[in-house]
Order: structure tokens, then C-alpha cells, then sequence
């Protein structure tokens, strides 16, 4: 394939719920959505991740675009590609920005897979025809978060995610295993803790929790490996993986038990499938993540949870969970608390346009 065109769509869109996580609270997500067109006239379709603000990764919307202008897009178009896979290698140049290069890549797998008249799943090593999903309760009052949780699990989710922070742990944990004694339950950091937080930590180990995601910070992996030594419950990490490499030291040095998989986070499809492979290889189960994202990439979360080891249900909540109206036909919608892979060619959904329309602050063309 050859892309002649890369269209950045700027996008602002309101959460049904505000959405509060250790770092702060969501009411609006912006976002780039990109379109991209090969010399045969088909399109595909990729969401950059990343937040207005670099609290999560010091990636921010006007980052990835001042990256996707000035660099990745120009080294992309007129190119021909075979693969996918190729990308990374041609965005070398580029350090780092992975949610920028992630974007990008998604939408050339959605060409390449129907190119290739196969579902993005399919394409990907893809073996489920479904999967089981989970949602995330933000931050709130204790009885604010059990109605969300009743109301989740009336929906029909797998797993249930809360957000939690130093100060607002133990007793927010207590109170949902008094209303809930069996749901099955993790809790999200967001790197919020240090390793003098130890003692109160191992407290959280009295809930049963399925794991504890990234406690401490991004770049304290060794501190990781410290706590799990102390911790009964499995550690997840989330931010602090952004490379195969990283999973590598981390396993290695049994920093976690468990790995959150975000294509965005990790620089792409390519090289999420490189960490799921290895963690597999590794006995190291691996879910998929979510950031709040528009339907493009929840549907490519949705495909790249189809393979193997993705064994535990992942944050990929139905469009409902913040969206009014997604930018999606259809929606993403879970029933018997199952998502359904897509088996139409591509990422397998359409893009709505005069959603899109409505939602667009600002369209950026690029062509050669
Ligand atoms: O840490 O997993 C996280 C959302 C934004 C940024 C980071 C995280 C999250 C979530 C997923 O927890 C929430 C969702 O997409 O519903
Ligand atoms: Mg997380």
C-alpha cells in the first residue's frame, strides 16, 4: 500500500459522567482521529491517544500533532508499504511519542486488513469470535461508586476497576467488599504511592483484589519489584510499560504478575503484539487497557483483545460508558457481558460523519 493522504481530525467530546482518576477529573476528552487514504482509494482509520494534559505520559494532544505534522506523516506518505510491521522501523527517527506513532499505525492496519479482506483481528493472531470486558468507576463518594458498580454489573461487565488514592484506599475498598463480597475487583493507582506507602499497601491485601495496578511511579520498576516481594496481591503495571523492553525488565525482575497491554501507550499494534507474545511465553497474563477513547480505538482494543493470552477481561467498555453518541456505526455494545469481534474486513465499523462533523474543532490535511 501507498498512502497519498493523512487527514487529523481534532475532536472534542463530552463524558456522559465526569470520570476522576489520582491525577484529576474528566469531563471532555479531545482527540485526534486519523484518516488516512492509500493510492487505491481505501481508508482506514487510527485515534492518537493521548490527553490535553501529560499526566498520564508526557505525551499531549498538541504534541502528537506538532509530531504527526513535522515528522511521522512526512516519512509515511509515498511510501509504499507491505506491512504494517514496517512502521516502527520508519518512525525510528523519532524517539519516543509512541501515542503519535500508535495512531498512525492503527490506521494502517485497518487498510492492510482489508487490503488483505480480513478483519483486523484476524490479522492481528486474533483467535476469539468475543470477549469478556470490565469497566472503570472513577473516584467518588462510597455510595456514588457502588450504584456505578450495581448498575455495571446489571450491564452485564466481567470485572470492575476502581480508581483509588493515597488517603482514599482501604476504606473505599472495605466499603465496596461489604456491598460486593464476591465481584471481582482490582484497584488503579495511577502511579499515586511511593515505596514508603509499603505498610498501607499491604493492607489492600485483606480485599481479595484481583491485582493492584501501577502503584508506584512510572519509572520505578526496581521499587515494583521491592513491593511485590512484600504484596500478596499481583501487581499490574500500566505506565511503566512502553516498550517490549520494558515488559522484559520488568518480568525479569518480578516488578508484576500481570501487564496492561495499550497499544497507544506501547508505540502500536506491532508492538503490543511483541509484549503479548512475550508475557505468554512468560506465563504473564496480559489485558487490554483503555484511555478514554473514542470508538476507532475501542473497536481496535476490541480486536487486539481477541488474541490468546488477553485472558483477563480489559477496560474496554461499551461507547455507552462515556459516550452520548459515538463516532462509530455501530456502537460498541456488550451483551451477556461479552463484546462481539468484529468479522467484518478492517477495523469492521464505519465512522459516522456527521457525528464526526459535530464534534471536529479543527481538520489538518496532509498530502504529497
Ligand atoms: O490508568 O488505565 C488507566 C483512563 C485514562 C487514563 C489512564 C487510565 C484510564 C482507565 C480506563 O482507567 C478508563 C476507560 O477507558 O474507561
Ligand atoms: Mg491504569
Amino acid at each position: 500500500m501507498n498512502i497519498k493522504r493523512v487527514t487529523l481530525h481534532i475532536t472534542e467530546m463530552k463524558l456522559v459522567f465526569p470520570f476522576a482518576t489520582s491525577y484529576g477529573t474528566y469531563r471532555e476528552r479531545e482527540s485526534i482521529l486519523i484518516e488516512i487514504e492509500d493510492m487505491d482509494g481505501c481508508i482506514g482509520w487510527g485515534e492518537v491517544v493521548a490527553f490535553s494534559q501529560p499526566w498520564y505520559t508526557e505525551e499531549t494532544v498538541q504534541t502528537s500533532l506538532h509530531m504527526l505534522r513535522e515528522f511521522l506523516v512526512p516519512s509515511l506518505l509515498g511510501r509504499t508499504i507491505e506491512h504494517p510491521s514496517e512502521l516502527p522501523q520508519l518512525f525510528s527517527n523519532v524517539k519516543r511519542n509512541r501515542m503519535a506513532k500508535a495512531g498512525l499505525e492503527g490506521a494502517v492496519w485497518d487498510i492492510y486488513a482489508q487490503h488483505k479482506n480480513q478483519p483486523l483481528a484476524a490479522v492481528l493472531g486474533g483467535v476469539r469470535s468475543d470477549i469478556e470486558v470490565g469497566v472503570v468507576i472513577g473516584i467518588d463518594t462510597l455510595p456514588r461508586m457502588l450504584q456505578q458498580i450495581e448498575r455495571y454489573a446489571v450491564e452485564g461487565y466481567q470485572r470492575f476497576k476502581v480508581k483509588i488514592k493515597p488517603g482514599y484506599d482501604s476504606e473505599l475498598l472495605q466499603g465496596i467488599r461489604q456491598a460486593f463480597p464476591n465481584l471481582p475487583l482490582m484497584a488503579d493507582a495511577n502511579s499515586a504511592y511511593t515505596l514508603q506507602d509499603k505498610d498501607q499497601l499491604k493492607k489492600l491485601d485483606d480485599f481479595g483484589l484481583m491485582m493492584i495496578e501501577q502503584p508506584l511511579a512510572d519509572d520505578d520498576i526496581l521499587d515494583h519489584a521491592l513491593l511485590q516481594k512484600e504484596l500478596q496481591t499481583p501487581i499490574c503495571l500500566d505506565e511503566s510499560i512502553h516498550s517490549l523492553e520494558d515488559a522484559r525488565v520488568a518480568i525479569t525482575l518480578g516488578s508484576c504478575r500481570v501487564v496492561n497491554i495499550k497499544a497507544g501507550r506501547v508505540g502500536g499494534l506491532t508492538e503490543a503484539i511483541r509484549i503479548h507474545d512475550y508475557c505468554q511465553a512468560h506465563h504473564i497474563p496480559v489485558w487490554c487497557g483503555g484511555m478514554i477513547e473514542t470508538g476507532i480505538s475501542r473497536a481496535q482494543n476490541v480486536a487486539l483483545a481477541a488474541l490468546p493470552n488477553f485472558t483477563i477481561p480489559g477496560d474496554i467498555s461499551a461507547s455507552s460508558r462515556h459516550w452520548e453518541e459515538d463516532v462509530i456505526i455501530p456502537d460498541i455494545t456488550l451483551s451477556d457481558g461479552r463484546v462481539p469481534v468484529s468479522s467484518v474486513p478492517g477495523l469492521g465499523y464505519k465512522v459516522n460523519r456527521k457525528r464526526l462533523r459535530n464534534i471536529t474543532m479543527q481538520t489538518i490535511v496532509l498530502e504529497n
